[in-house]
Formats: structure tokens, sequence, C-alpha cells
């Protein structure tokens, strides 16, 4: 290791006098290069892995762990009287995805590399990325993130190619960070760009011209696309991303003697969600530029393209107006429209043609018909597929469909943001574990020694002290570390049904205020982004504001009820919040939420998991048993049944259940509105009386129920903590170690 050699050179100073900012941008320097110094291996076929978001969070101490150095340089920084832990504090933090899907495309670039696996991730250098969350008044307003600096973990290189738009040509120019897999290769994310963005154009919080696209391309994540000019330049943005990345991955497997009919012997393409879709129509407009008969540049592409679905949501599923597309990108649409006819000829139902009587171009559908896989990412969602939202398609094609439940990295979830369990780990199970995870479940033999249960009770009480600390020191707010620390973060939408933990909050409130204290303070902790256009989701961050406002500053409340909804939640945020979790926060309307991966990373870290059956929660349950976790709430096929039927009507659990009647009612209380905004707060109350969507009122009192269990079992320290240590012991299937093996073996097949 030469930083101090690093360091002279650069400033010329000694570790002991170096800045933490100087000896991060040391580290950054060694780092890159003792990862370049990695071979990758290279197989004949490749993995590319295009996804308009990886949400990679910062890279420091996750390099260094995968390098095998952290110990070592940890070290020898405190000789220096320099704390680690200033140091990575420097470093920005990326915010190039949204929440779990950008995430999931992180933890498997990781896993990827450290499977030893010929592996690339392709997509976009954002330069602010998704918004900085900032709170005023109890609403959510958005900066930018500027997160490039002169010195990165971009490297620029010297690949270039020219991307045409209708009227407007543009040149590419590709960075890439350095993919260190655990104590294994090193793999590269290719992100793409212009060197014409002008960062200047953002003014007032996030707004900017959308129209000028040699300015924005990749100034931001998923701009607002609520207004024409933002969905258009979300197309721009995408083709600009698998063009540069058709044009990457043909000319690496022609440069490897690929003859292009032999294309899916060299690479794999898996299409992350349908934002990458117009790959498929890209690529064969290339392979018929270079001379291929369409009908085979459909047939080549279609056996190297995969497909994982992330969603069911309807609102999710992107369907472009083919207008746009003739305005952005008029030379796929007579592909797109071959593609469509194509399925028309066969197929004798309206449900599964691309392009449809509104002259909506469905993507999903272009990823079905032209890949060789389609996978949900975990074992319900897929079940849902194949039965309803995709049946028609699975009718057609059974054998593309596959089952991949989503997983996590134990290096950053585990060994990074938890080192001291780690550590404890090892010392019970050895060290194996950490490339095996299914190692974890020799924990199961300890599950009745007290010494063990005792110590895992005692690293969770030091991460809640630190997390304490860090709470006072970021948000001002000072919570008790003997509470029970209650945790939801994710991203901010009806169907997660953060306005169901909401009520529920109203209601102890209620209860403490009648007289009622729970046995144990309860410390409620939130983390979300929503999207600057989804209103009620922005009320609901209000409400949540508010009710912090309003239970902190009430003496005769907040020592028994804490409300905190943390600043801008991010990886870095998710890393400090997980390991100090009691009870894990996982409620969504049972059917919706594909999979969920925060919930698998609560539960590597001994958190106890509240949550519907839903996602990955039911593969959950069945690893840990009815006794491990706390179940509530109407099955994916109630749900199902009932919005097919139409017969749900919120007023009428409104009216006939006073719980709910009272919580509800206390949104437009004196209390709130004197802290609030009574548009938002009325606006929020109308919504669930009248609607409720996402059906939090018919699940409402057995979540009350359950909860009140869990706090109960939690007084029995002991029985706790077991039910933790079978958490951990559980964990190893969801290692994205797991998942990628899986990939690899049924779809990938990289020799
Ligand atoms: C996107 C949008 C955008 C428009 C407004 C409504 C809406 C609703 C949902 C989404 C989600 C898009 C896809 C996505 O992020 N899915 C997440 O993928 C994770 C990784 O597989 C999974 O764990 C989450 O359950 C799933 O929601």
């Amino acid at each position: 290791m030469n930083l101090t050699a690093i360091l002279n050179t650069k400033y010329g100073k000694s570790i002991a006098d170096c800045t933490n900012e100087e000896i991060y941008f040391g580290l950054l320097e060694m780092v890159q290069q003792m990862a370049a110094e990695k071979e990758s291996a290279q197989g004949k076929k490749k993995l590319y892995y295009i996804s308009a978001e990886f949400l990679i969070g910062k890279l420091l101490s996750n390099n260094l762990i995968n390098l095998g150095i952290y110990d070592e340089v940890k070290e020898l920084l405190a000789e220096n009287e320099k704390d680690i832990c200033a140091v990575e504090e420097i470093e920005p933090e990326p915010s190039l995805g949204n929440g779990g899907l950008g995430r999931l495309a992180a933890c498997f670039l990781d896993s990827i590399a450290t499977l030893g696996l010929n592996g690339d991730g392709v997509g976009l250098n954002y330069h602010y990325g998704l918004f900085k969350q900032k709170f005023a008044k109890n609403l959510q307003t958005e900066q930018p993130n500027a997160w490039i600096e002169d010195q990165s973990w971009l490297t620029k290189t010297d690949v270039s190619y020219s991307v045409s738009f209708r009227g407007l040509t543009v040149t590419s120019r590709l960075y890439d960070i350095n993919v260190t897999g655990y104590d294994n290769r090193t793999n590269k994310l290719h992100l793409f760009d212009i060197e014409t963005v002008d960062e200047s154009i953002v003014e007032d919080g996030i707004d900017f011209d959308k129209s000028d696209i040699e300015k924005n391309l990749t100034l931001f994540l998923y701009p607002d696309d609520s207004d024409e000019a933002g969905r258009l330049l979300r197309i721009y943005q995408q083709y600009f991303m698998v063009s540069n990345g058709a044009q990457l991955i043909l000319d690496e497997c022609v440069a490897k003697g690929c003859n292009l009919y032999d294309l899916p012997d060299y690479a794999a393409i898996q299409i992350n969600d349908t934002h990458p879709t117009m790959v498929i129509p890209e690529l064969i407009r290339l392979l018929c530029e270079r001379g291929i008969e369409m009908d085979d540049a459909i047939d080549i592409v279609t056996r190297t393209c995969a497909y994982t679905n992330h969603t069911i949501l309807a609102e999710a599923l992107e369907k472009w107006p083919i207008a746009y597309l003739k305005k952005a990108v008029p030379q796929l649409v007579p592909i797109i429209e071959v593609l469509d006819d194509k399925v028309r000829r066969k197929y004798d139902n309206e449900k599964v043609y691309i392009i449809d009587k509104d002259d909506r171009v469905h993507m999903a559908h272009i990823c079905i018909h032209y890949s060789y896989s389609v996978n949900g990412v975990a074992s319900l969602h897929t079940d849902i597929l194949k039965e309803n939202e995709l049946h028609a398609f699975y009718e057609i094609y059974p054998e593309k469909f596959n089952n991949k439940t989503n997983g996590i990295t134990f290096r950053r979830w585990l060994l990074h943001c938890n080192p001291e369990l780690a550590a404890f780990i090892t010392s019970l199970i050895g060290d194996d574990y950490k490339k095996d995870a299914a190692e974890l479940t020799k924990l199961a033999e300890y599950a009745e020694d007290p010494k063990v249960l005792e110590q895992l009770l005692a690293i969770k009480q030091s991460r809640k002290q630190e997390l304490r600390a860090y709470l006072k020191q970021t948000e001002g707010v000072d919570v008790d570390a003997d509470s029970i620390f209650d945790i939801q973060i994710k991203r901010l939408h009806e169907y997660k049904r953060q306005q169901l933990n909401a009520l529920y909050i109203i209601h102890k409130y209620l209860e403490i205020k009648a007289g009622k204290k729970p046995a144990r303070p309860i410390t409620a902790i939130f983390g979300a982004k929503a999207a600057p256009a989804y209103v009620i989701a922005q009320d609901i961050i209000h409400l949540i504001l508010c009710l912090q406002e309003v239970i902190n500053n009430d003496p005769e409340v907040s020592p028994y009820l804490k409300v905190v909804m943390v600043e801008n939640y991010n990886v870095t945020y998710a890393e400090h919040l997980i390991p100090a979790c009691d009870i894990s926060e996982q409620i969504s309307l049972a059917s919706k939420e594909a999979s969920g991966t925060g919930n698998m990373k609560f539960m590597l870290n001994g958190a106890v998991t509240l949550g519907t059956e839903d996602g990955a929660n039911v593969e959950i349950h069945e690893l840990v048993g009815d006794e491990n976790i706390y179940i509530f709430g109407d099955s994916s096929e109630t749900v199902v049944e009932r919005y097919a039927e139409g017969s749900y009507d919120a007023s009428a659990y409104y009216k006939k259940d006073k719980d709910i009647k009272a919580a509800v009612d206390f949104i437009t209380s004196e209390q709130l509105l004197a802290v609030g905004s009574e548009e938002h707060l009325t606006r929020l109350q109308k919504e669930l009386i009248g609607k409720d969507w996402f059906m939090t009122f018919p699940d409402f009192q057995d979540y009350i129920e359950k909860k009140e269990l869990a706090f109960k079992d939690y007084e029995d320290r002991m029985a706790w903590a077991k039910k933790m240590l079978i958490n951990i012991s559980q964990a190893g299937y969801f290692s994205s170690d797991r998942t990628i093996a899986e990939y690899n073996e049924d779809i990938w097949q990289l020799s």
C-alpha cells in the first residue's frame, strides 16, 4: 500500500499533516491503481447489464473492503490520528437511481465481479442524478445533487459514438467506474455522457429548459415527466443510452472475432425494466445497417436480450405515444412497426400487440416478444405476472418466464455497514459466509445460547446509540436509544403505505393523550423521497413532518413516542439506519411490491419484519417461520379480487371503524393545522376517505394488533434476540451472489 507515497507526491505532506479531504483523494488514487491492476479475465461471452439507474452509493469503503485492505487503511490512519469515518464523510454520494431498482443494479454489479463473471454495467452519467431533498415548512423541496468533482471515481475513456435524433446528432463520451469484486476481478460500469451538457441552465431548485437537448441530456435522472417536453427528454435519454450501449456491444464483440450472426454466443444483454427497451430495435437497426436481413437481425437480437420486470403497477409500465418516438427517434419507428406487424400476424389478441389502438407503444411487450427470457423479482411477483398481468404472454411463451428472487450484497449491507455484527458472526462460524452466504444457517445452532443472544442485543444497542448520535447531529432530534426503533425507509409511494404507518402513529398519539402509555417508548423513523409531481406523496410527507413537529413538542407524549423523518434519505443514510433497526416496516398493499430489498437488508442486520404477505416478504416468512415475523393484512388474492370487483368502499370503513375515523379526522385537527398547510392536509384526508386506492383501511386493525404484539414480545429480551438470530441465520438466501449465480445458470450462461 502506497498511500504515504501518493500523498507525498500529490501534496508534499505526510498522512498526519493532510486534511481529511486530501486523504480521501489520496485513497481514491490508490484504490484506482489497485483496481486497475486486477486482471479482468476475458471470457468469450460477456453480460451487459443495461439500466437507466445504478444507485452505487459512496465507493471508498466498499472498494477498500473488496480489495481486502479496509482494516489496514483504518489502522494506518489511526496511527496518524485520523479517523476513517471522517474521511468517508468527504465523499459525495452519487444519486444515480430512484430506489430499489437502481440499488439492485449496483448490488448485482458487486456480485457479478465477486463471482468472477465477465459482465459490465451500461448506463448514463447524470450530472445531478436524483434531486437532493430539503424540508421547508414541513414540505419537501428539491435541489440538484452535484457529485462529480475534478477527481472522482469516473475515468474518462477514448470511447465515443455518434447518436442521431431527428434533426440532431450528438457525440458521446464514455466514462467508466471500476467495479471491484470482493477478493476477485474488477469489472466496469460504463456511463455515457455528452460534453455539451450545461449545468448553468438549472435554475430555482431543479427547473431547467427541457427542450435544449444538447445542454440537458444527462443533467438529471428522470426529470419531471408531467409535461410533454419532460417525457420527450426521457425518450432522448433512453435512446442515447441504448444506442451507445448497442454500438459498444457490437464493437466489443467484433473485436473478439464475432461475425454478428453469432452475437448470442458473445453477448447477453439484461434489460433492467423497460427503460432500455429501445436497445432491441436499435440493435436490429444497426445489424441491418451492417448488411444483415431484417428477419435474421430480429432473430439474433431475440436470442441476445433478456428482460426483467420490476413492477405490476400499470402506471409504471411505459407506453410511449408513437408520435413522441417519431419526434425524437424516427429511425426506430419503422422497425417497431415491423415488430408489431409480426405479432399481429401471429396472434389474434390485442392484449399482446406492441402498438395499441391509441397509437401507444408498449415497451414491455417489445421486451417480451423479442427477448429469450422474462423474469420477475420474487416468487409471488413472478406468479402474479404469469397468472394475471402478463397471462396472455405466459400462454404464448411459458418457457421464457422464470423467477429470480432479488438479493443484496453482503459486502455493503453487512461487512461495511455493520462491522461489529460481521465480526461477531465471524467469531461464531468463521469467515466463509462472506463468500458463501448459505453458511449463515450455522448461526441457528446458537439460538438457545444466552451468551450469544446477549451479545447480539449488545451489538444492536451500540448501533442504536450510534444512530442516536447521528440523528442528533444531522436532524437535531434527540431520541431515546432504549426506545424501540421502528423504521420505514423506501421511496414514498401510496402502494408502500407510509400513510398506514402515519395513521398508526396518530392512533398511538391519541391513546397516549387518553392516558394509555406504551410499556416502552417508541421511535418511529421514516426516510423517503417523493417524485416532485406526485401530489399525494408530497401530502403524505407533509403529514409525517407535521406529526413530527406536534408529537415531539408535546411534553405529555414525546417521552413515549417520537417521530423522525430524516432529510434526504439515501444509500449512506440507509447504512446508518439499517443496523440500528428493531422493527422493519414492510407494509405494502399485498400484490403491489414486486420484491423489496430493504426487507432483506434489515433482516440481515437482525431486525424483525412487520409486513404484509407481499414481494419477498413471502419468502422471508417461509424461511424464518411464523414465530420470527409479524404478518398482517389481506392476502394478494383478496386484494386482486377486490380490485376486479371494484367493490372497495373506503368511506364505509371510515364510518364504521371509530379508530380509523379518529385517526383520519386528526389529519385536519387544530393541532396539525397549526403547523401544516390546510390545502395539503385536507387533500390527503379527502383522498383517504373518498378513494384510499391502496386500501389502508381494511388492514388497519390487523396492523395495530400485530404491531402491539411485536412491541409486547420485544419486552422478553432473550426471546426477541432469538428472533433476531433466526432472521440473520436465514438471510443467506437473499445474498445477491445467489441471485446472480441463478441469472448466470438459467439466463446468461457465461463460461
Ligand atoms: C415507478 C413509477 C413511476 C411512475 C409513477 C408510478 C410508479 C410506480 C412504481 C414504479 C417502480 C418502477 C420499477 C421499480 O422501481 N421497481 C422496484 O424494483 C425493485 C427491484 O426489483 C423491487 O425490489 C421493488 O419492489 C420494486 O418496486
